[in-house]
């Protein structure tokens, strides 16, 4: 009797298991269903969850509902949350680091962004993460951010003097807006009450983000500055990516790239629309800025306070040399 309530309990284990996910990872994103980091986050989801036979479940956590991006960033360490897919801007605070890829009209274009952080030099750039508890995956984008106001029309550097510009958590961010001459306050995302109430006066994000935000119903004025190239970073726990399999970790490591290189792609077809409706929904756009002003301004950075880790200056210059 005992030994055949043993045999149909092994039984049972054996042929129940399947249904059961073996592995379920949480991954937070700050933005809502639609937004860049979401198609990244889903396309991961279907993929990773369809090829592994439902042994991997992913879990997205969005709009904010496990907090800001920097608290995401803090869960991740911690291992509360396993992966984030978090722009690059808010990172700055736990590894300057990454201050390199923010660095203001680094890129001309696309392919130069993706030359440089799908190459070498990015690899750098996720490998240091690994010191405050990263496991650098790969490069989605955001995109080329756009400077939008409710006050003027910008077209120079004196335009923007004295705007109260909302920034990311990144003192860089920061340092780039004081160097333009604006005043730049760091909020966490979202930020659509701060600007319909005009505690702030503008803010700068890719054009996605004032369509999916609804942006043109509470600033009027756009000018497609380009001043940073803006990437997301997936990461995941680095405590918790040690307990992993090297097959489990390949498996992931494949296919977060796979939906990173379709988000970016999605993301850059639809560029050309978003700007048409913007315009359409009544945004005044300055297309033409004097970038080379706006440029001139901000150059020096690299040589300030901001870039004085040796590390960190050492690869700009690196980076630098390959763009320019
Ligand atoms: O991804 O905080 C920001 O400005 C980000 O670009 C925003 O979350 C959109």
């Amino acid at each position: 009797m005992f030994r055949f309530l043993l045999l149909s309990l092994l039984l049972l284990s054996i042929f129940s298991s399947p249904a059961a996910a073996e592995l379920t990872i949480k991954l937070g994103v700050v933005t809502k269903p639609g937004s860049a980091q979401n198609i990244a986050a889903e396309k991961f989801k279907d993929l990773i969850e369809a090829r592994s036979n439902g042994e991997i479940r992913v879990r997205i956590y969005h709009s904010k509902s496990i907090g800001n991006e920097t608290e995401i960033l803090q869960q991740i360490q911690m291992n509360t949350v396993q992966m984030g897919i978090i722009t690059a801007g808010p990172f700055d605070t736990f590894d300057p680091i990454v201050r390199v890829v923010n660095f203001p009209f680094l890129f001309r274009d696309h392919a130069q962004a993706d030359a440089i952080l799908d190459g070498p030099l990015g690899a750098e750039v996720l490998k240091s993460l690994e010191g405050v508890g990263f496991k650098g995956l790969c490069f989605s984008e955001n995109g080329f951010r756009n400077l939008t106001n409710n006050r003027r029309p910008v077209r120079t550097p004196q335009d923007v003097e004295g705007l109260k510009i909302r920034v990311m958590a990144s003192a860089l961010h920061k340092a780039i807006w004081q160097q333009l001459g604006a005043n730049p306050t760091p909020m966490p995302w979202p930020i659509y009450t701060e600007l319909e109430q005009g505690v702030i006066d503008g803010q700068e994000n890719p054009l996605w983000v004032m369509e999916a935000y609804k942006f043109y119903e509470i600033q009027k004025y756009m000018t497609l500055t380009r001043h940073v190239y803006s990437p997301h970073i997936t990461v995941a726990s680095l405590a918790w990516w040690m307990t992993l399999a090297p097959t489990t970790q390949k498996r992931i490591g494949d296919t977060i790239l796979e939906a990173a290189l379709f988000q970016r792609r999605d993301n850059r077809e639809k560029n050309a629309a978003r700007l048409a409706l913007l315009k359409e929904k009544g945004m005044q756009v300055v297309e033409d800025p004097d970038i080379d002003a706006f440029r001139a301004k901000v150059a020096g950075l690299k040589d300030m306070e901001i870039y004085r880790d040796p590390r960190v200056k050492d690869l700009l210059e690196r980076i630098l040399a390959e763009t320019r």
